[in-house]
C-alpha cells in the first residue's frame, strides 16, 4: 500500500517540478534494501515514512477571485519553528506558505493554475523526507452562470440571469445573441444575494436583465459571459422564445352630427389581438384641453374581441376641423388609424311649424289650445298675444300632441295667438293669428 502511494507521489513530484526539493526515487528506494529489520516492499506491509519526516494535511481548497484559498496543517518533528509548505496545482508550484510555529496551520490565497489536483508539500527539516498531501481539485477559469428566464413584451425579449468569472469578484460582461447574431452587450452587475450565498467571496453584483428588440415570431436567444483572466468566453445559456404581435390597425368611421357639436366615432377592430382601444383627439377642441395639436387621450376601453363599438365625442364647435386617432394595443405594442373631419355649420333653419291647431276647451276666462308638435329637441313653444306677456311651454325631445290653457281672459272676447317651436340659434317660424273666443257670461 505504502509503496503504491510512494510511486504515485513520486510521479506527481516529478511532473510537478518538485524534483529539486523532493526526495526522488533514489531516496525512497534504499529502505527496501535494508536487511534489519527487513521492510517488505512488494507485500502488504507499510514500512512507514522515515523518521523525521514532516506530517502534512491539506484540509481545504476553495476557488476564490484571487486564485485558490488553501489551508491545512504541517509540522516537522525536527524543528519547533514553522516550516515551508509548497503548494502545487497540477504541475505548477504556485506558492510557498509557512506554517504557524504554535498551531502548525498554514493558509493563504494562492494563484490558480490549470490542473486536476492540488498538493501541499511540507519541506523536510533535518532527518526524514518531504511529505505530501493532495486533493483532487480542478480550478475553473471559464465564466459561468445561468440564463434563467426570457419573457416577451412591448420592447422585445427580456433576458434575466447571472454570470460570474471565477477569476474576479467584479461584474462580468455578458453578450446577447439573437438567432445566432450578436445584438447587445451588458454588464451583469445587478444585486443577486442568492448567487453570493452559493459563491462566497464573489460578492452579489452578478445579475443581469437585458431587453433586446425582436420581431414577432420564434427566436433563439443565447448569452455568453466574457472571460476575465485565464479561460475563455463561455456560453451560459440558450432559450427559445416567442415574441408576440401587436394588433392590426383598426378601421375608423367618423360621422359628424348635423348640429356640428358632436362626432360619432365608429371603431372596427381588425382581428382579435387588441386588448384595449384608446381614442385620441387633436384640434381646436373646446372641451378637451390642452388646446393644441398634441394628441390627447379622450377615451379608453377594453377590447371585446372583434366586436366594434361607437363612441361619440360631444361639446365640439361647428365648422371646425378635428382629427382623431384610435390605437389598438396589447402587450406587444399598438397600431392606429387616424382620420380628420370638419364639423358642419350649425343649421339656422327654423323648426317645423305646429299643425292641427284647435281650441279644445274654453270658459269665460280661459282658452285651451292644442296642437301637433312637429319639432325635435325644441327648447320650448312660445305663445304670443298682442298686449300680453309671452307664454312658454317646455319643449320635448320628440314630436307629439301638446296642449296649453291660457287664463286671465275676458268673457265673450276673441283672442288671436302666434304659436311656434323655439331653439336658440335657429330662425323662428310660428303659426300666426290662430284665434278663439271665450264664453259669454
Ligand atoms: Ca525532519
Ligand atoms: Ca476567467
Amino acid at each position: 500500500m505504502r509503496r503504491r502511494l510512494v510511486r504515485v507521489v513520486t510521479a506527481l513530484v516529478m511532473a510537478a517540478g518538485f524534483v529539486g526539493v523532493a526526495a526522488g526515487p533514489a531516496a525512497a528506494q534504499p529502505y527496501c534494501d535494508q536487511p534489519d529489520p527487513p521492510p517488505i516492499c512488494e507485500g502488504e506491509e507499510d514500512p512507514g515514512p522515515p523518521y523525521g519526516t514532516p506530517s502534512v494535511s491539506l484540509r481545504e481548497v476553495v476557488r476564490q477571485p484571487g486564485g485558490l484559498r488553501v489551508s491545512g496543517t504541517a509540522s516537522d518533528p525536527n524543528v519547533a519553528t514553522g516550516i515551508q509548505v509548497k503548494i502545487a496545482v497540477g504541475s505548477t508550484i504556485v506558492a510557498t506558505l509557512t506554517t504557524s510555529a504554535t498551531t502548525s496551520a498554514f493558509s493563504g490565497i494562492v494563484p490558480a493554475a490549470p490542473g486536476s489536483q492540488v498538493c501541499a508539500m511540507a519541506v523536510n527539516q533535518g532527518a526524514g523526507e518531504n511529505a505530501y498531501s493532495c486533493r483532487s481539485f480542478t480550478p475553473q477559469f471559464n465564466p459561468f452562470g445561468v440564463l434563467e428566464n426570457v419573457s416577451s413584451g412591448i420592447s422585445g425579449l427580456t433576458l434575466k440571469g447571472w454570470a460570474v468569472d471565477p477569476d474576479t469578484a467584479d461584474p462580468v460582461k455578458v453578450e446577447v445573441y439573437l438567432d445566432g447574431r450578436w445584438i447587445r452587450s451588458d454588464t451583469a452587475s445587478q444585486s443577486r444575494p442568492d448567487v453570493a450565498t452559493v459563491y462566497p467571496g464573489y460578492g452579489d453584483d452578478h445579475g443581469f436583465q437585458v431587453t433586446v428588440p425582436a420581431t414577432p415570431g420564434s427566436h433563439q436567444v443565447c448569452v455568453r459571459a466574457v472571460n476575465v483572466g485565464l479561460g475563455a468566453t463561455t456560453e451560459i445559456g440558450c432559450r427559445s422564445a416567442v415574441q408576440g404581435s401587436p394588433p392590426a390597425r383598426p378601421s375608423l368611421v367618423l360621422t359628424p352630427a348635423p348640429t356640428g357639436t358632436s362626432v360619432a366615432i365608429r371603431v372596427i377592430p381588425s382581428g382579435t389581438l387588441a386588448t384595449s382601444f384608446t381614442i385620441q383627439l387633436r384640434g381646436r377642441a373646446l372641451t378637451y384641453p390642452p388646446n393644441t395639436w398634441l394628441w390627447t387621450t379622450v377615451y379608453s376601453r377594453a377590447a371585446s374581441g372583434a366586436t366594434e363599438f361607437t363612441w361619440t365625442a360631444s361639446g365640439l364647435t361647428p365648422a371646425t376641423q378635428y382629427c382623431w386617432r384610435v390605437l389598438a394595443s396589447n402587450a406587444y405594442g399598438s397600431s392606429y388609424a387616424s382620420a380628420c373631419t370638419t364639423t358642419p355649420m350649425a343649421s339656422t333653419d327654423p323648426l317645423p311649424r305646429p299643425t292641427g291647431l284647435m281650441v279644445t276647451a274654453l270658459t269665460a276666462n280661459s282658452i285651451t289650445l292644442s296642437w301637433t308638435d312637429n319639432a325635435v329637441n325644441e327648447q320650448y313653444y312660445r305663445i304670443d298675444r298682442a298686449g300680453a306677456e309671452t307664454i312658454t311651454v317646455p319643449g320635448t325631445p320628440t314630436t307629439g300632441w301638446m296642449t296649453q290653457t291660457i287664463t286671465g281672459l275676458q268673457p265673450g272676447t276673441r283672442y288671436c295667438f302666434d304659436i311656434g317651436a323655439w331653439k336658440d340659434g335657429q330662425d323662428y317660424d310660428p303659426v300666426r293669428d290662430f284665434c278663439g273666443s271665450t264664453a259669454s257670461v
